[in-house]
């Protein structure tokens, strides 16, 4: 009761009523698949968690967006999100210490939380050459995925890079790269897209911590809550492709009618991820909404296997 009074007064300090933090669950559990009665139980993960998970999270082959788009998560702020929701032990982007300390800090905390502690794995691993293309602190890629994730309890995957290889697994390759969970021989929970939404990874931890596991995942290690439908069947353009209405050119009358994207080379038939419902920036928008075809961030291999993008495949 006391520290949920305290949490409280500290979102008051960020300028967060709890009516807005109370939207925010409603939506988290909503987003999750949980029923409403959910609710309050969600809010109290965060207001008086029993536990802080401990979680370790990599910077391998990527852009960094995975970790800005999960900065923007505006409930909780990253900041409540780290001292309320689990304690965040190493994050090369947010840390302060540099060089040997951030070494000695990871090593300490894969010590200390042996066996406890959530890998969250952002980029792609370098395979070729003994792990030689991609390398951290003189060791490759590969050899501090092998080591960290192999003590952890669970590896989530955040972006498509770590779950699939993406980007850095484009063709031609030369460093063959390829997802964590391929490259390591293990399962992982991927949260995919590129960037993901952060309210996928934020709901699969809250469903972690919630309920003492991990949630429902598809075929290609995805929670389905997230993932199981595709984009093409939640889109609110969907009647304009039912009714042959389509967007030929970007800024014609079509276009600023909002038809249909599939001519200009929407892949959203084909690729799974919540975008119109969840939406990014707090809710705000979503490539469709905005005019911009869906181009399968979330889909494996979706850099080679949908380019040239904007055009009718
Ligand atoms: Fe990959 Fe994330 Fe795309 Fe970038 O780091 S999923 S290139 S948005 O940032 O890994
Ligand atoms: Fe489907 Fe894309 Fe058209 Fe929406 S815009 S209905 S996702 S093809
Ligand atoms: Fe990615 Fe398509 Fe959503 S491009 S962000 S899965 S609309």
């Amino acid at each position: 009761m006391e520290n949920e009074k305290a949490f409280y007064k500290r979102l008051e300090g960020k300028g967060v009523t709890r009516r807005e933090f109370m939207k925010f669950c409603t939506y988290l559990t909503a987003t999750v698949g949980l029923s409403s009665s959910f609710v309050p139980k969600v809010a109290e993960v965060f207001a008086s968690p029993v536990q802080r998970a401990p979680v370790i999270w990599l910077h391998l082959g990527e852009c960094t967006g995975c970790t800005e788009s999960v900065l923007r998560t505006q409930y909780p702020y990253m900041d409540e999100l780290i001292l309320e929701l689990i304690s965040l032990e190493y994050h090369e982007t947010i840390m302060a210490a540099a060089g040997k300390q951030a070494e000695e800090q990871l090593h300490g905390s894969v010590k200390k939380y042996d066996g406890k502690f959530i890998c969250v794995v952002e980029g792609a691993i370098a395979t070729k050459f003994n792990g030689g293309y991609g390398k951290i602190g003189g060791r490759s890629f590969l050899e501090i995925g092998k080591e960290v994730c192999s003590k952890a309890a669970a590896v989530i995957c955040i972006g498509s890079c770590s779950s699939f290889g993406n980007i850095p697994a484009a063709a031609p390759n030369p460093g063959r790269y390829k997802g964590v969970g391929d490259a390591l021989g293990i399962k992982t929970i991927n949260i995919a897209g590129c960037p993901p939404n952060p309210v996928n990874f934020v709901g699969t931890v809250v469903n972690y911590l919630l309920l003492g596991g991990l949630p429902a995942l598809d075929g290609l290690g995805r929670p389905v809550f997230a993932y199981g439908k595709t984009i093409h069947d939640q889109c609110p353009r969907r009647s304009h492709f039912e009714n042959d209405e389509f967007v030929e050119e970007f800024g014609s009358k079509e276009a600023a009618e909002g038809y249909c994207l599939y001519k200009v080379g929407c892949r959203g038939p084909e690729t799974y991820n919540n975008c119109p419902i969840a939406k990014y920036n707090d809710g705000t928008s979503w490539p469709v909404e905005a005019g911009a075809p869906c181009i399968g961030c979330s889909e494996p291999d979706f850099w080679d296997k949908y380019t040239p993008f904007y055009e009718e495949l």
